[in-house]
């Protein structure tokens, strides 16, 4: 049995290389990737596709024109100058993928970190989709399932670790812990936790004090996104990447 977490997106390669078999991962992203995925699933979404390459999207759209195309670059919505060919139809912010928009529908989505994160733990057991808005069934799903090995993913944001990723990392290893008592853990999964439990008597603050909550912050159309990301357990449905490669609510 072992706990671990990785941190930065310098760590996605070796995931790609390495035997992930006996190994559900959880992956986090919490601004916002995979918030929005969980936000657009709550909403009825069908399935959300997640791919690396804004042109992977393109060419789905080309063989599927019914899907919806979502995702950023840079933070916002991808565009005709960055296609090629058509605009996106959302960008990254969980508030738009609302019920009007969504219910019923595929998208396709790519994201700087977030979709790459996902992708990198194709070859794992499960591999969930990790955010506070379902952490507690993401939590419940664990506890039942008693996975071997579990393995937490930050997404992270360019090539550096992300602080609300780690926040989420270690909510999720303090409450698995005892599941992995005697010592089978990894030092990351300790430096998770412990963040977690630091920040988690005042969490709004700690959040502040990421440098992607403040980039956030201070942009009046997307400010809004960071109280929405940390809100917990708004949906009590566990989110899995699925053999297919795409992600849904699945029964816990
Ligand atoms: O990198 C990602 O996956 C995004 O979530 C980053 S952003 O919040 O859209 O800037």
């Amino acid at each position: 049995m072992f706990l671990e977490v990785t941190f930065t997106p310098a760590e996605f390669a070796a995931l790609r290389q390495r035997d992930l078999s006996q190994t559900v991962c959880v992956v986090f992203d919490v601004l916002r990737a995979t918030s929005s995925m969980v936000t657009a699933l709550a909403n009825g979404a069908r399935e959300i596709i997640p791919v690396c390459e804004i042109a992977e999207a393109v060419a789905l759209r080309e063989a599927r024109p019914d899907v919806l195309l979502a995702g950023e670059r840079g933070g916002v919505r991808i565009l005709r100058a960055q296609t090629g060919s058509v605009d996106f139809d959302l960008g990254n912010s969980p508030r738009e993928f609302s019920h009007e928009r969504v219910a019923g529908r595929s998208i396709v989505m790519t994201t700087t970190n977030g979709t790459r994160a996902l992708q990198a733990c194709r070859g794992a057991r499960r591999v969930l989709v990790g955010s506070f808005l379902n952490l507690g069934a993401t939590v419940g799903w664990l506890t039942c399932e008693q996975p071997e090995n579990l393995l937490v993913v930050c997404s992270g944001t360019y090539a550096e670790a992300a602080y609300e990723d780690v926040l989420g990392a270690g909510a999720l290893c303090a409450a698995v812990w005892p599941q992995f008592g005697g010592g089978h853990v990894a030092d990351s999964a300790q430096l998770a936790r412990e963040t977690y439990q630091r920040g988690s008597a005042d969490l709004p603050s700690a959040v502040a004090a990421s440098k992607n909550a403040r980039r956030l912050l201070a942009l009046p159309a997307l400010r809004d996104d960071v109280a929405h990301c940390f809100q917990r357990d708004t949906s009590s449905m566990l989110a899995e990447m699925t053999a297919d490669g795409a992600v849904r609510f699945v029964s816990a």
